[in-house]
C-alpha cells in the first residue's frame, strides 16, 4: 500500500495527468521527489477546503490546498526548496500567485465558457458525476465555474490578454533557465508548469494557447519539468 494518497480530479481531455492544474502541480512534485503515492478520484465535497487536490497519509491528517501540501512535504523532507534565500522565496511567491490566477482563470474560461472548449470539457465533467444525475449536475457545475471565472475578471475573450501578460513575465523570469530560479528545479516550477501545461495542451485555439505554444523557451521548460516527472505527454493537438 502507498504511504500517501492524492485525491484529485481524474485525467481527461486525452492527457495523462489530472485535468486540474492544481492537482497536476502536486503530482509533478510527488513524482519528481520520488514519493510513493497512489491517486484516487477526489470529491471536492469531502475536502477540508471544498476543493481538490487533497492528500491523505501524513500523520493521520487530510491536507488540502496544493501549496500547503507542498509546504508540508518540504517541511518533513526538504527536497526541492532547500537552501533558497528570502528573496528567491519572495520571487517564487510572486510568480506562483501570478500563474495560479492569471493563467488558471483564463484556462477555466476556455474550458467552461468558450463553446468550443465546453464541447470537450462537458465529456470530462460527465465522466466525473453519477451517470443518472449528469443531466442535473453537469449544467450546475458549468454554471458555478462560469461564475468563478466572472469573479476573477474572465467574462469575455479579453481575459486571454491577462494570460499572455503573465506568460511574458514568466518567460522573462525563466531567461536562459533551465528553471525559474536558476539551475535547480524547485516547487515553484511544479506550480507554474501545472498551469502552463494545461494552457499549452488546451483544446481551444486561444491567444493564451498560441502564446505558450509559440515560445520555444516556455515549451522547452514545460517539457523539461514533465520529463523529470517521467510523464509522457501526447502530441499537441489542433
Ligand atoms: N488554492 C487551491 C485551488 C484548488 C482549486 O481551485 N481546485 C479546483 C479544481 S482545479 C476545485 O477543486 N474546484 C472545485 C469547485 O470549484 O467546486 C489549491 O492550490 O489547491
Amino acid at each position: 500500500m502507498s504511504a500517501l494518497t492524492l485525491y484529485q480530479l481524474p485525467p481527461a481531455l486525452g492527457l495523462p495527468v489530472s485535468v486540474s492544474p492544481f492537482c497536476t502541480k502536486v503530482e509533478l512534485y510527488l513524482r519528481i521527489t520520488g514519493h510513493e503515492f497512489a491517486t484516487e478520484p477526489g470529491d471536492p465535497r469531502k475536502s477540508p477546503n471544498g476543493m481538490v487536490p487533497f492528500l491523505d497519509g501524513i500523520e493521520g491528517q487530510t491536507l488540502a490546498d496544493s501549496e500547503a501540501i507542498l509546504e508540508r512535504l518540504e517541511s518533513r523532507r526538504p527536497a526541492l526548496d532547500q537552501g533558497l534565500g528570502d528573496s528567491e522565496r519572495e520571487e517564487a511567491g510572486r510568480l506562483r500567485e501570478l500563474a495560479e490566477r492569471d493563467l488558471y482563470f483564463p484556462c477555466l474560461y476556455s474550458r467552461f465558457v468558450e463553446p468550443g472548449g465546453w464541447a470537450h470539457q462537458q465529456h470530462a465533467i460527465r465522466a466525473m458525476v453519477p451517470w443518472g444525475l449528469a443531466w442535473l449536475l453537469v449544467p450546475l457545475i458549468r454554471r458555478s465555474q462560469v461564475k468563478k471565472c466572472a469573479k476573477h475578471g474572465c467574462t469575455d475573450d479579453g481575459c486571454y490578454a491577462m494570460a499572455v501578460a503573465a506568460m511574458d513575465v514568466i518567460e522573462e523570469a525563466l531567461g536562459e533557465g533551465p528553471y525559474l530560479l536558476g539551475e535547480h528545479l524547485r516547487t515553484i516550477d511544479c506550480a507554474v508548469v501545472g498551469q502552463l501545461l494545461h494552457t499549452a495542451w488546451g483544446r481551444s485555439p486561444t491567444p493564451a494557447r498560441s502564446r505558450v505554444r509559440g515560445s520555444a523557451a516556455l515549451m522547452g521548460y514545460v517539457r523539461r519539468v514533465v520529463e523529470r516527472a517521467e510523464i509522457e505527454m501526447p502530441p499537441l493537438g489542433d
